[in-house]
């Protein structure tokens, strides 16, 4: 297990949510400073209210409501500071398990539902202004450090970055996994956006394990050094420290705005939970571990942190009042999804009509019409 004390990563919060800067914080501690009280709140919500999505999509999809769920538990600090660091400008290209990035940025859950519900190929509209400029999940590990490596040099080529204007230039950041920081598109993407000096940050959430993999399989050195082979300037920060999380990315995405290249994080944090509802941990890894994890627990950090700063009781009720509301929320909506209209599938396969694709419907309506309303035969 890669030691979480390592004097080199950037943390603010110790384990039990004292303010205690470690030495790589220093620098970063204006930015912190800068925070409002309603910002640090909003961090706290953020986190209680996803958690509190994940649960209740990880139940549904245990009522048969959702094909496959990837949970987020654990990794709430990591994804809420560094999407909160994004500008509007700003573009997202998440893995697979930001659910709280979406949302931040704009993206309703009820569309990651219906992703993972098999009604959609996609999810959402990412051009549509309400999405913040979020890209769709992938499960393809590491195609979207390449998509983003490649709208990186877009933004370079169309003057949409490094003019000097932080209200107007892009940057962007992708998130990937420790499985797939050894895909060879994360590689080839660092290339790319080195030479090119795209504005970007490669986000990626060590979260110890590429499913059954543990992450001490995937290098001989701490990953956010493979960054700087590639001549980005690199750190590690604890990922389970949402206020760091922030101030890293902040920084990191300030500064590929400005022209100054791209940058790469690693966030050290933990999957507390399975890594999708198809996955059994217990099968691979062991309790010890899960509870010196639980210990480092991001949002017990943060609320102890807020209760030292004197947070009300009345504001922690309303926050659970709310990530309860917004589940349900989630839940009355899923439930009244009803089926896949099976022309969905063969809509958006390619751009145009194929002809191989119009077989293939022709057969399944076909097949499909074969059955009564009860499914016989
Ligand atoms: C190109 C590719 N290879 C293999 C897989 C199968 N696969 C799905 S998730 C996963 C592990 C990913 O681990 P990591 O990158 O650490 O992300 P995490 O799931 O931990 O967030 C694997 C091997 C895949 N989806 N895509
Ligand atoms: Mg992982």
């Amino acid at each position: 297990m890669t030691p979480p004390d390592d004097p080199a990563m950037v943390r603010v919060l110790a384990d039990d949510g004292t303010y205690a800067p470690s030495a790589a914080a220093e620098e970063y501690l204006p930015l912190i400073d800068a925070l409002a009280d309603t910002d640090l709140e909003t961090f706290y919500r953020d986190m209680v209210v996803v958690r509190a999505f994940d649960r209740q999509a990880t139940n549904l999809q245990r009522q048969g409501q959702l094909a496959l769920w990837p949970p987020s538990f654990g990794q709430e600090a990591a994804q809420v500071g560094s999407a909160r660091a994004a500008r509007p400008q700003d573009h997202v290209f998440p893995s697979y398990r930001e659910h709280v990035v979406c949302t931040i940025r704009g993206v309703d859950p009820i569309d990651i539902i219906r992703l993972m519900r098999g009604l959609t190929h996609g999810g959402w509209d990412p051009a549509d202004p309400r999405n913040g400029n979020t890209r769709l999940y992938t499960l393809v590990l590491g195609s979207q450090t390449l998509h983003s490596a490649g709208y990186g040099m877009g933004l370079v080529f169309d003057g949409r970055t490094g003019t000097g204007d932080p209200e107007r230039d892009e940057a962007l950041i992708v998130y990937y996994g420790d499985g797939a920081s050894s895909q060879g598109d994360v590689h080839e993407a660092m290339v790319f956006a080195a030479s090119y000096q795209t504005p970007q940050v490669f986000f990626l959430q060590n979260n110890h394990w590429a499913i059954s993999v543990p992450v001490a399989t995937q290098s001989r050195v701490p990953l956010y050094r493979r960054g700087e082979g590639y001549g980005m300037p690199s750190l590690r920060v604890d990922g389970n420290d949402v206020l760091a999380s922030y101030a890293v990315t902040k920084r990191a995405l300030d500064e590929a705005r400005a022209g100054e290249g791209p940058r790469a994080i690693e966030a050290l944090t933990y999957r507390m939970g399975a890594h999708t509802t198809s996955d059994d941990p217990t099968k691979y890894r062991g309790g010890d571990e899960e509870q010196y994890w639980a210990r480092r627990d991001p949002i017990a950090r943060m609320r102890a942190f807020l209760q030292s700063r004197g947070a009300s009781q009345a504001f922690f009720d309303g926050v659970e009042a709310d990530a309860a509301a917004y589940a349900d929320d989630v839940r009355v909506r899923t439930n009244a999804l009803g089926g896949l209209d099976t022309s969905v599938m063969f809509d958006h396969v390619y751009s145009e009509p194929h002809p191989l694709v119009a077989q293939q419907q022709a057969w399944f309506t076909e097949y499909e019409s074969s059955f009564d309303q009860e499914g016989r035969a």
